[in-house]
């Protein structure tokens, strides 16, 4: 494939979708292509040195005559000037908003029809926002007026067309982790380290302890699960829940058994001491983290809710539960965690599912195949 400038926009804070931007701008860069990091910060899995990956700044001033920080008018001015000054063959923007629509903005005023914009669309940006009066038109005209919109899930796809109402074409291209990263590798004394017996198990939640995510049931499922077993809930991750959250696992008595980690930079060891993933969500367009522990080879329970039963598979790479239903949850990890023939099964399961469906090479190639249509209509 010709080698192309690629553009890149999302958030750069730690987050699904900023970690999917990151981590395909890298192995972008790997094949070849340029790879311009538009964005506001440090992408914060952008560490190591690639001579094909550059990083624009977007300096956002506040000057007291705005009642807001322009960020997205800043953004749409870096982005003219990336155009201009590098000859871009495409931008990938990660949300419609404001992303695609800082995209277009800045294609115009760089006066570069040809340069296409690739928007993927990752959830909160229509599961939430897409529901605001005040933003829907803005989500529609960014979906529009790109040239070519992914979504992460068939689910997001679906809602996105019922919820905008819009005709564009969507293509579902699913998430990805770089295996390099997320593999089964045990670490010699880690769960000493953190005061856990080799006989106890482990449960993990990571996520940014946001309402959809249902924290609370994840801790009510490790609070019946913890009368029938020795084990320890890891809980990974900050947001507005955690006071709450904190509470709760005081109310229940469990403060002994539940590890409050924090945010974390490389999560694989943490998986890698663990027996099983729990995501509780309301919400979830994919759930990028269930991909990752099962990458690691653990089985992971999750809810019917958005992409989720596109991840998990139930009863093959792990079990699907109703939202809000933490007893079955609790009733199905007891049966995981106590019957190794079961637990071998699902393991396995969840190793194949990362290996094959979620392989980065698959994903890469689809994103790839993406850019070759669209730069072919210039
Ligand atoms: O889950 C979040 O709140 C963060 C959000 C983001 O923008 O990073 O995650 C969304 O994108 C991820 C990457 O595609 C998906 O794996 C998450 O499921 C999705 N979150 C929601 O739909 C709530």
């Amino acid at each position: 494939m010709k080698k192309l400038k690629i553009g890149i926009t999302c958030y750069p804070t730690v987050g699904g979708s900023g970690v999917i931007a990151t981590e395909l701008g890298k192995m972008l860069a790997e094949k070849g292509h340029e790879v311009h990091f538009i964005t506001s910060g440090m992408p914060f899995r952008l560490n190591g040195v690639n001579a094909s990956i550059y990083s624009h700044q977007v300096e956002v001033s506040s000057y007291s005559v705005f009642q807001y920080a322009p960020y997205d008018i800043a953004l749409a001015n870096k982005i003219a000037e990336v155009i201009t000054n590098e000859q871009l063959d495409l931008l990938h923007v990660h949300y419609a908003i404001p992303h695609a629509v800082c995209a277009i903005l800045g294609r115009d005023m760089a006066n570069a029809p040809d340069t296409k914009i690739v928007t993927t669309l990752h959830g909160t940006d229509i599961t939430v926002l897409g529901y605001d009066s005040s933003l829907q038109g803005a989500i529609r005209y960014g979906i529009e007026k790109s040239d070519v919109v992914t979504a992460v899930s068939e689910s997001l796809k679906r809602e996105t067309i019922e919820l905008i109402g819009t005709d564009k074409e969507i293509e579902t291209i699913y998430n990805f982790v770089d295996e390099r990263d997320y593999y089964g590798k045990k670490v010699p004394g880690l769960r000493e380290d953190f005061g856990i017996r080799n006989d106890e198990k482990v449960m993990i939640h990571v996520s940014n302890f946001r309402r959809v995510k249902h924290v609370e049931d994840v801790v009510q499922t490790f609070s019946l699960v913890r009368r029938q077993l020795d084990a320890k809930l890891l809980l990974v991750g900050d947001g507005p829940e955690m006071s709450r959250i904190v509470r709760l696992v005081k109310e229940l008595e469990l403060e002994a058994d539940v590890l409050f980690l924090g945010k974390q930079d490389g999560v694989a060891e943490l998986y890698n001491m663990s027996d099983l993933m729990l995501l509780m969500s309301e919400k979830e367009s994919f759930g990028l983290v269930l991909l990752e522990a099962m990458a690691c080879g653990i089985p992971c329970i999750g809810t019917r809710a958005g992409g989720i039963p596109e991840v998990i598979e139930d009863g093959a790479n792990g079990f699907l539960v109703p939202v809000g239903d933490y007893e079955r949850a609790a009733e199905l990890a007891i049966q995981l965690l106590k019957q190794p023939d079961t637990y071998a099964k699902l393991r396995q399961g969840a190793e194949k599912t990362a290996a094959e469906r979620f392989h980065s090479s698959k994903i890469l190639a689809q994103y790839e195949q993406v850019y070759r249509k669209v730069t072919a209509q210039k």
